[in-house]
């Protein structure tokens, strides 16, 4: 299963939001963390996945989403996998896995 790339600063509000979202539901994603305080999102690499320059971006199989939209897509992606799959979930009721 590939991760869901999430491209957060913790100090930034929506990015702290999208993180914790992702952690209460337990949703599998690899952190990688841009200090905006270095200018890490102005790199020519970040500005390839977000020419706005700005956080949160979150990145699953490729596909690409930046800014408030990074924030409903885990919902969506959750009731997509909970109408598809409800078994993907473990004991708890926490996510398991993506489509
Ligand atoms: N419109 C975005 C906000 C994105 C945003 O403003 N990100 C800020 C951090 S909170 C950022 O990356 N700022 C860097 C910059 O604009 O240079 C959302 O609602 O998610």
């Amino acid at each position: 299963m590939g991760f869901l790339e999430v491209y957060l600063d913790l100090l930034s509000q929506p990015c702290r939001a999208v993180h914790i979202f992702l952690s209460h539901n337990k949703i599998p994603h690899k952190l990688r963390i841009v200090a905006l305080r270095k200018g890490e999102h102005k790199t020519p690499e970040f500005t390839k996945l977000n020419p706005m320059q700005q956080v949160p971006v979150m990145v699953d199989k490729g596909f690409v989403l930046t800014e408030r939209s990074c924030r409903p897509y885990p919902v969506l992606s959750l009731m997509r996998t909970a109408i598809r799959n409800p078994v993907e979930r473990d004991e708890e009721g926490g996510y398991v896995g993506m489509l």
